[in-house]
């Protein structure tokens, strides 16, 4: 029964050592496709019907994301289709990194 518990610790050490590893290769992943549909400027946070996002495994859904850089929110508007980037921090929020209206 020990030995039992003691691999499954290992595997939950193993796989948090890993995790972290997997989040640091977003860059390889495209970016998300979006349309906004409403801006926070004073809660730095943006709502998005977004489609996949492959590095965060999310299918589509309509959804608040807090914002990075309240400077991003200055480059789009409500209604813009857009490209953009979300990480996941540790505490498990979800953050735009990056964002621009999609090309027409
Ligand atoms: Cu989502």
């Amino acid at each position: 029964m020990k030995s039992i518990l003691r691999t499954l610790a290992f595997l939950a050490l193993a796989i948090s050592l890993v995790l972290p590893l997997s989040l640091h290769a977003a860059d390889k992943y495209p970016l998300s496709e979006g349309t906004i549909k409403k801006i926070d400027a004073a809660g730095q946070r943006i709502m998005l019907a977004h489609g996949p996002i492959e590095n965060l495994f999310m299918p589509p859904m309509t959804m608040m994301f807090k914002v990075k850089d309240a400077a991003l929110l200055k480059q789009v508007k409500e209604g813009d289709k857009v490209l953009f980037r979300v990480e996941e921090e540790k505490n498990g929020d979800y953050v735009v990194v990056s964002i621009k209206a999609a090309k027409k």
